[in-house]
């Protein structure tokens, strides 16, 4: 019997375990390129936004991208249109992608973030939120993230706000993620999402100044797999809502093991951007790992939360 990759997470019916992660896929540029041949074979059981802020930011100066062994650094700097221009504008749009829309928001104070999933929260368009307290490239971005109490805080000031899932996007620079992840549970959030970005820079191999324009940004790629294994391993042990595996993730073997490490969906980030249709290979991929090891479904596998 064919292995059957449906899931439900957090409330969402997902055709199979695999999203993009916010920020490396954008499909309304997609939609432009490839047109409706996107929504026929859309490579995502659930599409995450770009982070949106309250105000609209022109991101980072350049260079903003590095290429590294096995990764690329990112020094993007949240460039968006801002939450009305995000709602009047690109909300339409993606609102026409055949699955569940995550909106992934990101506040410099709790009053921002209240705004953002107050503004966000109220749309039927819209399946989940995803809260930033990860992003490496924005002075105060991180803040909230690396401390327990501020993500308990904020999760506990946002909770009432909506009804729509509430997803914590967990950074990596920070001893003890699975104490934030606890945070983000006890105040109220329905899912984990890990890893963001690690803190990296790169030097001008000719200059020996620093290569990105602002100075430093965030690894991403096959280089950080393994941390990112290990840190959703530490993470899916600590909590009992569901966890959102990525870092690194390129094939079905890479998804299987973030699996079994305890995640309940996967992400696929960078991989995007050298091929587009890379969420659907990895869906292929796992849905024939699965098939070959016997497992009916993904909740099949052993994890090793539960050995
Ligand atoms: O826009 C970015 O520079 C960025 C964000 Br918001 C994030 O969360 N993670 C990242 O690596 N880059």
């Amino acid at each position: 019997m064919p292995t059957a990759l449906a899931i439900e997470l957090c409330g969402l019916q997902l055709q199979h375990p695999v999203i993009n992660g916010s920020g490396t896929f954008d499909a309304i540029a997609a939609r432009r390129a490839y047109g409706d041949a996107l929504l026929e074979r859309f490579p995502f059981s659930a599409f995450v936004s770009k982070t949106i802020t309250p105000e609209p930011r022109a991101g980072n100066p350049p260079p903003r991208l590095f290429e590294t062994p096995a990764g690329m650094i990112n020094s993007i700097g949240l460039p968006n249109k801002g939450l009305d221009g995000f709602l009047a504008s690109d909300l339409p749009q993606l609102a026409e992608l055949p699955v569940p829309l995550i909106v992934s928001v990101m506040g410099t104070s709790r009053e921002q973030f209240e705004r953002l999933v107050s503004g966000v929260g109220g749309r039927d368009e819209v399946a989940a939120i995803e809260l930033n307290v990860s992003c490496p490239n924005v002075k105060s971005g991180l803040i909230v993230g690396e401390q327990p109490e501020e993500t308990l805080a904020l999760t506990r000031a946002l909770r009432p706000l909506t009804t729509k899932p509430l997803i914590v996007k967990l950074t990596p620079n920070v001893a003890d993620p699975a104490a934030v992840a606890r945070a983000a549970e006890q105040g109220g959030a329905d899912a984990i999402s890990l890893i963001n970005t690690l803190k990296a820079a790169a030097s001008d191999p000719g200059t020996l100044d620093p290569w990105l324009g602002a100075g430093a940004g965030g690894l991403s790629g096959p280089a950080i797999r393994s941390l990112a294994l290990d840190q959703v391993r530490r993470v899916a042990a600590a909590v009992a809502i569901p966890v959102i595996g990525m870092g690194g993730i390129e094939s079905g073997a890479d998804a299987l093991a973030f699996i079994a490490a305890g995640a309940s969906a996967v992400a696929v980030g960078t991989a995007n951007f050298r091929d587009p249709l890379a969420g659907s290979r990895v869906r292929d991929e796992l849905q024939a790992e699965l098939e070959r090891r016997g497992f009916g479904s993904p909740a099949d596998l052993p994890r090793w939360t539960s050995t």
